[in-house]
């Protein structure tokens, strides 16, 4: 069968869907959103810390300086890990806090206090029988090298292949998964377009596009360097896929936007990562700066061993005949769908869609391997301001189980149409930092009391668990 096709549901299927044997259920997080700032760690601070000092740069006027107090609590939180019956959970390094450094120097160990809390976690998780997924670079710099150009300049990659060597070598063995960089898209539109997160640039096509060809040299010496330590590993990079539409389809321009932002958003880097070129799409590519950008990046082809796809939402896209500028057009607001609280639609068929025709070209390496995928982050977000006391307020939380199940059963169907996922990574185990949302937006399967940081699972998190448990979708029977 063509996985374009979809695929019949059986009669078994009416009734439950079963995951393939040794399926991986899990969380995902990063160290930024949920740790907070240890003491320890105080005189090395990132990017984002700083940037955060500002509190009006967050929607709500938080910081993540104690975020989920991670640092402090992420033994006990195991025990949630293990409540749950998850088999995987995904960290990412905090960079700055592991590794001293400065310009034009590179350091040659890293942060004993940082390592032994990450260890600690790690052996937990490696007790619970659990798989690592590890990110290196999710959002946050070392300050000093965010103030040094960050990824537009060639200390960054320099900097970040021996991070990635350092940690290799350190957690060689807690790691079953690595994440070089996580959205990188992501990362170059709020930096440097929307100007919403450090360096907080607006309107900065060239420098974005800049940042992103840093990335891909950033992935390129990471993935080297790993594989130096550990030849064995298996390394990837995760992208924020999403299906764009236009908001007209008799328009042309509305479409014109759509090829440009899903050939920019969706495809370039993974594009770059599988042929080892940065190339642009037309008609970006007629620009003279941006052409300088394009070519051959040392040890970028096939330097992947798993697809790690992170999905939430579609995009409508629309063309501003007020800003013809703007090839790239806008995000239009207007849709039928349910919407989370951050205004983003529920869209499982996008799973779907990404899974078996945007990514399907990426889930073999150019030279014909074949590459498995993984659900790296898929999640719902509702919005509770953070000094909410304790109560059992947004315990409920059917419309997370609804875009649990939904997102499930899509991919399911992406699974029986031939796709080899092989993992899935609910986004994220608890409430946490949620950038320049802030703490309002919340994300987690557990709620955080921030005022107290007690702990206290929602319905999704019992829905998950059972999934995670039996491996398997069950249908209630309908009433009568
Ligand atoms: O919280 C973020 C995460 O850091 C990266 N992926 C998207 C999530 C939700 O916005």
């Amino acid at each position: 069968m063509s996985p374009t096709q979809t695929p019949k549901i059986n009669e078994e299927e009416n009734h439950k869907l079963s995951f393939p044997q040794g399926f991986l259920w899990g969380c995902a997080t990063s160290h930024f959103q949920i740790e907070g700032f240890p003491d320890e760690i105080q005189n090395r601070l990132s990017d984002w810390a700083n940037w955060t000092n500002d509190k009006s740069r967050i929607a709500d006027q938080t910081s993540a300086d104690e975020a989920c107090q991670f640092y402090q609590r992420h033994l006990d939180d195991l025990a949630l890990i293990e409540e749950l019956g998850l088999k995987a959970f995904r960290i990412s390094f905090n960079w700055p806090a592991l590794m001293m450094g400065q310009k034009g120097q590179l350091a040659d160990r890293l942060d004993e206090n940082a390592v032994r809390y990450y260890k600690q976690f790690l052996a937990g998780l490696k007790r619970l029988d659990v798989k690592v997924f590890a990110t290196l670079f999710h959002f946050t710099l070392p300050d000093w090298l965010s103030k040094d150009g960050g990824w537009l300049s060639d200390e960054c990659p320099r900097q970040f292949a021996r991070f990635a060597e350092l940690v290799a070598r350190e957690f060689g063995n807690d790691v079953d998964f690595w994440l070089t960089i996580n959205e990188p898209l992501a990362y170059a539109y709020q930096g440097y377009v929307n100007g919403a997160w450090p360096p907080g640039i607006k309107n900065d096509y060239l420098s974005a596009f800049k940042s992103i060809q840093g990335q891909l040299k950033g992935h390129a010496v990471a993935c080297k360097a790993i594989k130096s330590v550990l030849p064995e590993a298996k390394v990837s990079y995760t992208i924020h896929w999403r299906p764009f539409e236009p908001k007209n389809r008799f328009n042309p321009f509305d479409h014109f936007v759509v090829y440009l932002r899903n050939s920019v958003f969706n495809h370039l880097f993974p594009a770059a990562v599988r042929t080892g070129r940065l190339q642009f799409p037309f008609p970006l590519n007629l620009i003279g700066e941006v052409k300088k950008l394009e070519g051959k990046i040392d040890d970028l082809s096939d330097s992947c061993d798993f697809l790690a796809i992170n999905y939430y939402t579609r995009e409508i896209s629309t063309y501003n005949l007020a800003a013809p500028a703007n090839i790239f057009g806008e995000r239009a607001l207007n849709t039928s769908l349910t919407c989370n609280d951050m205004g983003w639609e529920v869209f499982p068929d996008g799973l779907y869609d990404v899974l078996v025709k945007e990514s399907a070209v990426y889930q073999r390496g150019l030279d014909g391997r074949h590459l498995p995928v993984y659900i790296t982050e898929n999640g719902y977000a509702s919005t509770h301001a953070a000094d909410l006391g304790p109560g059992d307020w947004s315990l409920n939380d059917n419309q997370r189980v609804d875009y649990l199940r939904l997102h499930l059963e899509a991919l399911y169907r992406a699974i029986k149409a031939g796709i080899d996922v092989r993992g899935y990574l609910y986004w994220s185990l608890l409430d946490n930092f949620e950038w320049a949302e802030g703490l309002a937006a919340r994300f987690g399967l557990v709620r955080i009391v921030y005022p107290t940081q007690e702990r206290k699972a929602r319905a999704s998190a019992h829905e998950f668990a059972k999934i995670a448990r039996s491996n398997e979708l069950v249908f209630e029977a309908p009433d009568g």
